[in-house]
């Protein structure tokens, strides 16, 4: 269905990986869900446990009119590749940033993909009378991860990262859920674990988040919790003080073997220039001596950062909490 209104070079514009669909509107994993929940281990992330926590529990909750969805993965694996050439290089100044954030040119996803599914959604709207659709992109009450399991288009790592045997985990997932059965297209037999006795991910985490027995991340202890989420001072995660991620962390994914291997092989690596916002990060986190940085950033009044760091994922966290990471971060 979607290889008749899309050709494979627009999927790939979009970024695209990798689709599949299910009619299947409840999450097989709402009690792992709810119990880290009702555990504590969502804090301090309150918008998962307030009236929003139960609407997880059924698409309905979220689209009553829900009869199927369609899922799809959208990589940014070319972006890390560079990212981590970069690393290596002279120019870099140590800091790390998840490469998510300059995985869409700097945008943040949750414009860019949004605008993207949005054209997906008109797309099939005007091709299929009566058609109504919702998107989920992250910040909506649904277990997406889950969602993107019953397509059948990869399992979830020990590390809780959703994973496909084809496309490792530097995804996002993004859905529309659909009025109507549109019929699946493509094979959405569950995939099974491939883990194996694999636990790599689990000494990697410099702050012990991975809890190991549940597959499931304890927020608080987490860097990504600490660097986006935590917009004021505060205290340091112990573990990341000596760590160099300054917004966001991809070490659990980075030791994957399922990605380790697409960094390996693919040789694609991409040419240096990736838009304006991404070349603004970059040039201002990523290449002067971090005394410099914060030096400039304390001078900087809020609503210039705000206006310099329009539209990407830095936007969020703000001048302070930015402040915040650098301060904590390793010398
Ligand atoms: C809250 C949240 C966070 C929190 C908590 C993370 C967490 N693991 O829960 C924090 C701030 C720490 C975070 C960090 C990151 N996040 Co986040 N986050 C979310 C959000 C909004 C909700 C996730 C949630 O409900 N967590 C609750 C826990 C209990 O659920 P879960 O981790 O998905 O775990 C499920 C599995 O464990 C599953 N399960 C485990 N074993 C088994 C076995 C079987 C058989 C079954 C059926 C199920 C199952 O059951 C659980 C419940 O569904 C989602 C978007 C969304 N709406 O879903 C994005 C999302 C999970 N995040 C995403 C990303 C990219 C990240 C980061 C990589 C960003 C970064 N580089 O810093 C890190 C990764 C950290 C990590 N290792 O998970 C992506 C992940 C894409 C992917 N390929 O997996 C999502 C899906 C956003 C998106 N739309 O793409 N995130
Ligand atoms: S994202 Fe970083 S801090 Fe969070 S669980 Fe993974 S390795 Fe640990
Ligand atoms: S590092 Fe190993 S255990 Fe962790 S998610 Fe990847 S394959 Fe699974």
């Amino acid at each position: 269905m979607l290889e008749s209104l899309f050709s494979s070079d627009e999927l790939k514009e979009f970024k695209i990986v990798d689709w599949g669909s299910t009619e299947n509107p409840i999450p097989d994993s709402f009690s792992k869900f709810n119990s880290w929940v009702e555990e504590g281990k969502h804090l301090p992330l309150h918008y998962l446990s307030d009236h929003r926590k139960e609407k997880r529990r059924d698409l309905k909750n979220y689209f009553p009119e829900f009869q199927s969805a369609l899922v799809f993965l959208f990589s940014y694996q070319k972006e890390k590749q560079y990212l981590e050439k970069f690393y290596n290089s002279n120019e870099s100044n140590g800091l790390k940033m998840a490469s998510y954030v300059m995985g869409f040119d700097g945008n943040d996803y949750h414009h860019q993909i949004k605008d993207q599914l949005n054209s997906i959604r008109e797309r099939l709207e005007s091709k299929i009378p009566g058609l109504k659709c919702a998107l989920t992109l992250d910040i909506h009450p649904v277990l997406e991860r889950d969602l993107a399991y019953r397509s059948g288009l990869g399992w979830f790592g020990k590390n809780s990262m959703f994973i496909s045997k084809k496309f490792g985990s530097y995804t996002i997932i993004g859905s529309l859920l659909l009025n109507k059965k549109i019929g699946p297209s493509k094979n959405t037999v569950l995939e099974a674990d491939h883990c194996g006795q694999c636990r790599a991910c689990i000494p990697a985490c410099p702050t012990g988040a991975i809890d190991i027995t549940s597959r499931q991340i304890v927020a608080e202890k987490c860097l990504s919790t600490y660097t986006i989420e935590l917009f004021k001072d505060a205290d340091a995660i112990p573990g990341g003080e000596n760590c160099d991620e300054i917004f966001g962390c991809d070490i659990c994914q980075d030791v994957c073997p399922w990605n380790q291997r697409l960094l390996r092989f693919d040789e694609e690596v991409i040419a240096e220039s990736q838009g304006e916002k991404f070349q603004k990060i970059k040039s201002f986190f990523l290449v002067p001596p971090k005394d410099k940085i914060i030096k400039d950033l304390e001078k900087m009044p809020n609503r210039k950062y705000q206006r310099e760091f329009k539209g990407t994922a830095l936007e969020r966290t703000g001048r302070i909490g930015m402040l915040k990471n650098l301060k904590n971060c390793r010398d």
